[in-house]
């Protein structure tokens, strides 16, 4: 007889007794003495019941069905906090606060006990988590594969106005969401030699020997779509020691030296590294980058062979494979291998599966960005896959390069897979576009500059392979989530299809025109901006104004994105206020949130800069309320869903050609904050989609940045010729800040003696300029407002179910599968 099953119901008694049963027989409380943690934990097992029935329908449906699933492989997942997004998502979020209410407790407060799940740097990882949501969402048969990091991303301090960076143990008391499956553990070679065997009829055949061997043990997180029954999941490999590999040792009674090795295996997915638009070149991250390739290749092959007798010609016909950027490339020498060494396929059979299977995106055009490995170092840790890149890379310039440009060296030396200049690296960039079929940019522009620039000569080659995919992000954690009442403000107005058809916020637009609507509209921002003000003020101990104008600048601090140029900007107004204290300006606080990379000393004192100026300017009487600054510390997911729907300006400012889309644009666009911002990455299509008139561009656009560095740029010219400029950079670098002229002479020399690489100097009147109309804008309520409401209503473009959408359809070929009750 089967058992009744158990109530998994969505009611608000169902619930109660789910959190209960939790309390009581998972974690072993009392209602009556259960901590707030308790609560929290029994909360999200109580929707993690309900959730997992759907993943497991959801995986039987795709594999009976045997459609083809989208695999996609990503260093780094920005999940930030799972509860309300899966409440929100699947509809149980008012019966959860009803059930919880019952009991006394508030289901708000709860939330804040959740750790973010900060697996990733930045963009490119909260890209990655938002494409999870949209899959889910839009019914797409889809795994996530990536590592399970012990420690995420640094925790972020600041210390005299300096950033130090402390370990997140993000999983210390483990997580409520993530489920192991010992079952499908891996195993994975690395090191070693490669020999020459014969197989039975004679055919040579690689053998990889002498190999030192990792366990990796996969943790599912299931990723629950909003108004949809798909529940696809978030696999991510933790690295284990071999139990058997050390057998030997440990016989010998070297019982510590054993334990030492499971210690070294196991670091390989101890951390996330840090940086964000570098290349470390270590050793440990090429093996991080091998490891969870191997094993999400090893699972992805497993699931073919077991559902279905196929030949391997009919694999790309059930398996797509997406790679995040370059950083999971070696996923293509790794397919070979299996299909030539393991599996016997003749070479050319395999090159066709592989590029057949595999698509690229690129996500930076920053030449230090691209991943390059030594030759050497690659031949130690991976010498099987280096042979089989040698042999690609042969076949390729002899073959299609030589066809094309016959004789032509210079053409051989820009496509190869291996740079020759300086020492010999393995450019995983050429091997991404050589073995997809695909490769995609991520905004308009970045896919024209991929084009033209840094893949001129292989889009001569191969022009079908390239396309544009515009990046989105997901609009239930973006709005739904985030902004509660602008959500449901704009569901009362327009109906709520808008959360599953995004191109319907259009229909705001005539309510721009509405007073009434206005209102209600511009109380939704204020009461954000009271709620940040409060943070605000616990976090920095800086009182603001919820009536100044928020102006919040949000995203990794990079020299490209220039928070330095902002800070000139702040220096600027700030003697201006002094020198002038009876202008009219509006009062505003200008808002950063930013961490940097460890070992990025630049960085790290703009961070120095701009804590110093805040402090100088938050306390000087003459200053008053017209300015503050506020760098708010350890900038992540969840401090960006307070920041964004507070925010009324958004700095998108970076050097024109080197944001290669950004979609922190799009998050605060969406939230009816103006967009001050360069013509760069997205920023162009946000003004095409809002219109010029509800945008402030300003600067050099790519084609002025190129023409002005090819006559020869000189910031000294700048300096010299703007008194204003040179006043504000001379204040900067004198003691005035920091008592001490020494201070931030690293950043003086950069916009001077070093070039100012990102053309700060040449940009700095234009955004003054833009600025200035900004402040007399605001000065506008009812003109800010309604531009404000018409950005929300036009950004329905950069919903990522559009972009998710896209992929299916453009390059994975995709159905959609939906999931039943
Ligand atoms: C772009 N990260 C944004 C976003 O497409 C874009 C690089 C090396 C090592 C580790 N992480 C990286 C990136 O390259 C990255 O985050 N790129 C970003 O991708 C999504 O919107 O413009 O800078």
């Amino acid at each position: 007889m089967t058992p009744a099953p158990c109530d998994l119901g969505n009611s608000k008694d169902s619930l109660k007794n789910s959190i209960i049963n939790h309390l009581r027989f998972t974690l072993g409380a009392y209602v009556e003495s259960a901590s707030k943690n308790d609560w929290w934990v029994a909360t999200c097992l109580a929707i993690r019941d309900r959730v997992m029935d759907h993943a497991t329908k959801s995986r039987t449906l795709h594999r009976q069905s045997g459609v083809r699933r989208v695999h996609y492989l990503s260093l780094e997942y920005l999940m930030g906090r799972l509860l309300e997004n899966n409440l929100r998502n699947s509809g149980l979020y008012e019966s959860t606060k009803a059930a919880l209410g019952e009991m006394g407790k508030d289901l708000d407060a709860l939330l804040d006990c959740e750790p973010d799940m900060g697996l990733g740097n930045g963009g490119l990882g909260r890209l990655a988590a938002c494409f999870m949501d949209s899959l889910s969402t839009v019914n797409l048969p889809a795994i996530g594969y990536g590592i399970h990091y012990e420690f995420g991303l640094f925790r972020q301090e600041f210390v005299n106005g300096k950033q130090v960076e402390h370990p997140d143990a993000w999983m210390r008391d483990g997580s409520p969401w993530k489920i192991a499956r010992p079952s499908y553990r891996q195993t994975v070679q690395l090191y070693g030699r490669v020999v020459q065997k014969f197989d039975d009829c004679g055919h040579p055949r690689s053998e990889w020997v002498e190999t030192k061997a990792l366990l990796g043990l996969p943790w599912d997180i299931p990723i629950v779509g909003y108004d949809s029954h798909t529940v696809n999941v978030l696999r991510l490999w933790q690295a284990q020691a071999d139990e058997d590999f050390n057998f030997q040792v440990f016989n010998e009674g070297s019982y510590v030296e054993a334990l030492r090795d499971k210690a070294i295996a196991e670091t390989v997915s101890k951390v996330l590294y840090p940086n964000d638009s570098t290349e470390s070149g270590k050793e440990l991250r090429l093996v991080q980058q091998y490891f969870f390739v191997a094993c999400s290749l090893a699972d992805i092959v497993r699931r073919f062979k077991v559902g279905y007798t196929l030949p391997w010609s009919e694999f790309p016909s059930k398996a797509a494979i997406q790679l995040n950027d370059t950083h999971p490339a070696v996923a293509i020498p790794e397919l070979m291998r299996i299909l030539v060494d393991l599996e016997g396929l003749p070479w050319n059979e395999a090159w066709k599966i592989c590029q057949e299977t595999f698509a690229y995106t690129n996500h930076t055009l920053l030449p230090e960005a691209l991943e390059m490995w030594s030759v050497s170092l690659f031949e130690r840790v991976l010498p099987r896959h280096l042979q089989i890149i040698y042999q690609i890379n042969q076949l390729f310039l002899e073959g299609d390069v030589e066809a094309k440009w016959p004789g032509d060296s210079e053409k051989k030396r820009s496509l190869s897979l291996i740079e020759e200049r300086g020492g010999k690296y393995v450019r995983m960039a050429n091997l991404s576009v050589l073995g997809s079929h695909a490769t995609n940019g991520v905004a308009a522009l970045h896919t024209r500059l991929l084009c033209e620039r840094l893949f001129a000569d292989f889009y001569a080659l191969y022009p079908d392979r390239f396309l544009n995919l515009t990046n989105g992000i997901t609009f239930r954690r973006w709005l739904d989530v985030c902004n509660p009442q602008l959500s449901a403000l704009i569901t009362e107005t327009i109906g709520e299809s808008w959360k599953k058809n995004a191109d319907l916020l259009r229909n705001l637009d005539p309510h721009a025109d509405d007073p009434a609507f206005r209102a209600r509209y511009a109380k939704i921002k204020r009461d954000h901006k009271v709620v940040l003000a409060k943070i605000i003020e616990d976090e920095c101990g800086v009182t603001v104004s919820p009536d100044a104008l928020f102006d919040v600048q949000i995203k990794r601090l990079h020299e490209y994105k220039r928070q330095h140029l902002n800070l000139l900007n702040i220096v600027t107004l700030y003697r201006e206020i002094l020198d002038n204290p009876n202008a009219d300006f509006h009062p505003r606080v200008f808002i950063f949130g930013a961490k940097a990379a460890p070992g990025y000393f630049l960085a790290k004192n703009i961070i120095h800069a701009i804590n110093a100026v805040a402090a100088k300017v938050n306390n000087d009487p003459r200053v008053g309320d017209k300015l503050k600054v506020v760098f708010l510390p350890n900038y992540r997911v969840s401090l960006a869903e307070k920041i964004i729907p507070a925010s009324d300006l958004s700095e998108q400012i970076s050097t024109a050609g080197k944001e290669a889309s950004g979609t922190g644009n799009m998050k605060l666009a969406l939230n009816g904050s103006l967009t001050i911002g360069t013509l760069d990455g997205a920023n162009v299509e946000i003004e095409e989609e809002v219109g010029s008139e509800n945008i402030f561009i300003f600067g050099l656009t790519v084609e002025e940045v190129t023409e002005l560095r090819a006559k020869g740029y000189n910031p000294w010219d700048y300096y010299w010729a703007n008194e204003k400029l040179r006043n504000t950079i001379d204040w900067i670098s004198s003691d005035y800040f920091t008592g001490n002229a020494e201070e931030f002479q690293p950043l003086r020399r950069s916009l001077l003696d070093h070039g100012d690489p990102y053309l700060c100097l040449a940009d700095y009147q234009s955004y003054v300029d833009a600025q200035a109309k900004v402040d007399a804008t605001y000065k506008d309520q009812d003109k800010w407002v309604k531009m404000a409401i018409l950005n929300t209503a036009r950004v329905g473009k950069f919903s990522s179910d559009r972009t998710i959408l896209q992929y299916a359809e453009k390059v994975w070929n995709l159905p959609q599968v939906p999931i039943g009750e």
